[in-house]
């Protein structure tokens, strides 16, 4: 990034009331709801087994102290320039000078991460700010192009620093041996500032632009969460809940919807806590049209309108090219328990073709069929990537605890975008899987003959560490490295 790049960025926000939010309440949205007569299928969860597996191994991560939680955040992306994919991946609770987390990059042999791992780069917080400690660093992590060469470089959030205000980081900017640089400081937009990050040319002029979450942050008159844009065009922007109400968590996660190649993108916010009508905590995903242009964002909300209880639609969302998923890891169909659902949006003809995939109903021959449901939690985490070789971006979709797969507490479940008739494909879990053993995940597909899936599990641990009812593992983590192959 140049100097003049980093000072641009490095304005104070003149007047947040006045920042250029595009919204200011209900008029004239957009809503894309169950009457919406686009196609609706709901595709079958009887998940087929039969095709492939994936074949682990470790990535060569040096071992992590406990409580590191390596993998916790993942981001691949080629930072030397040398047009293989490296993969940064976080460790937000180990203890470094700067405060808490850590940064480990594994620079890619030639050939891709499947090749195997050239060198492991530590990136941790600038140790020289006495006063301030970076915590949560790498809680997020994207990357970004910044000074237009064939390198990238990573976007790091931060958002428990400064007692939770939040901040972002940047690293690999002229030298990749540099520690992270601090891009905004404690206070710019407090309420966890860097809880999500993504990055892409929102506005339309060539120049990647940053978003970053901060879903606690009142903005002015409006509570209910805020991101936070800086635009190479337009300077710094803050984007405040649409409908303000306290606790919506506007800002929990961000994507990047592509819908015309070499167009500006479409920058897509979560709201997962936000409440429906008459529904608590039913959720809701905004898409803001290409060039953030001021207008009422699109609105997406869960196709029923009739869900007994929470749904969290939005608590995780993915988008690769014109593809968007959206998980709802809590929407439950019946009163049976909580199944969770996730959706695929697809924009065809200008109207987005909305395919429900939904949590499996209990069996009536099940012998507790609620206590087993309540657990499942599909949509957990999504993810859209080129995994199986087809013209479109599959869908892979987490669980906590799957219904029906026998042997898998967790499961990760992929949906061939080829074909959206195809029943999804259970993916067979690493050894000594840990509880959240896909809590990040990326789809390395650009550099190899076949895609590898790279999983991020902070629980994995010592089997032995802190015996008891309560015992969660001792949290170093590992990443994990799947390759595809024919069962
Ligand atoms: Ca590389
Ligand atoms: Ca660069
Ligand atoms: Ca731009």
């Amino acid at each position: 990034m140049s100097l003049a790049l980093l000072l641009f960025f490095a304005l104070p926000i003149p007047d947040l009331q006045d920042s250029g939010s595009p919204v200011s309440g209900p008029v004239g949205l957009s809503e894309v709801r169950a009457q919406d007569p686009a196609p609706t299928k709901v595709l079958q969860t009887s998940a087929n087994t039969a095709q492939v597996r994936l074949d682990w191994t470790s990535l060569p991560f040096p071992q992590m102290e406990p409580g590191a939680r390596l993998g916790q955040a993942m981001a691949l992306g080629d930072f030397d320039g040398d047009g293989w994919q490296d993969l940064a991946v976080s460790a937000p609770g180990a203890v470094r000078p700067g405060g808490l987390g850590e940064i480990l990059v594994a620079m890619a042999a030639p050939g891709g991460l499947r090749k195997g791992v050239r060198e492991i780069l530590r990136v941790a917080p600038p140790a020289h700010q006495p006063e301030f400690e970076a915590l949560e660093f790498g809680a997020a992590l994207c990357i970004c192009e910044l000074d237009d060469d064939s390198a990238a470089e990573l976007l790091i959030g931060a958002p428990l620093s400064g007692n939770g205000s939040g901040t972002v980081f940047v690293w690999g900017i002229d030298s990749l041996q540099k520690p992270a640089h601090m891009l905004l400081g404690a206070d710019t937009l407090p309420g966890r500032l860097g809880h999500s990050v993504a990055a892409g040319d929102f506005d339309g002029d060539g120049r990647w632009d940053l978003a970053m979450g901060a879903p606690l942050a009142h903005h002015g008159e409006h509570p209910g969460g805020a991101v936070l844009v800086l635009s190479t065009k337009a300077g710094r922007r803050v984007l405040a809940a649409p409908r303000p109400a306290s606790g919506a968590g506007f800002g929990s996660a961000l994507a990047i919807l592509d819908l015309a190649p070499g167009a500006p993108v479409n920058l897509v916010v979560s709201a997962p806590d936000a409440d429906g009508e008459g529904v608590e905590g039913a959720g809701q995903v905004w898409i803001y049209s290409a060039g953030l242009r001021p207008i009422q964002p699109t609105l997406l909300t869960d196709p029923d309108l009739d869900l007994p209880g929470p749904s969290s639609f939005g608590r995780s969302i993915s988008a690769l090219g014109k593809t968007l998923l959206v998980g709802a890891p809590d929407r439950s169909p019946s009163r049976a328990g909580v199944l969770g659902g996730a959706f695929r949006y697809r924009q065809e003809l200008g109207r987005p073709v909305r395919l429900l995939v939904q949590g499996e109903e209990p069996r009536p021959s099940d012998p507790a069929p609620s206590d087993r449901a309540r657990h499942a939690r599909l949509g957990l985490r999504v993810l859209a990537a080129n995994m199986l070789g087809g013209a479109e971006p599959d869908a892979l979709v987490a669980t906590e605890a799957l219904f029906g797969v026998e042997g898998l507490e967790q499961a990760l479940l992929i949906w061939p975008g080829a074909d959206p008739e195809a029943k999804p494909i259970a993916l067979n879990p690493p050894p000594e899987a840990g509880l959240r053993w896909m809590q990040s995940l990326a789809v390395d597909s650009l550099n190899s003959d076949r895609a590898c899936l790279l999983a991020g599990d902070p629980s994995f641990g010592d089997p032995s560490f802190g015996v008891g009812v309560m015992a969660t593992g001792s949290n170093r983590g590992r990443v994990m490295l799947g390759v595809l192959v024919p069962r």
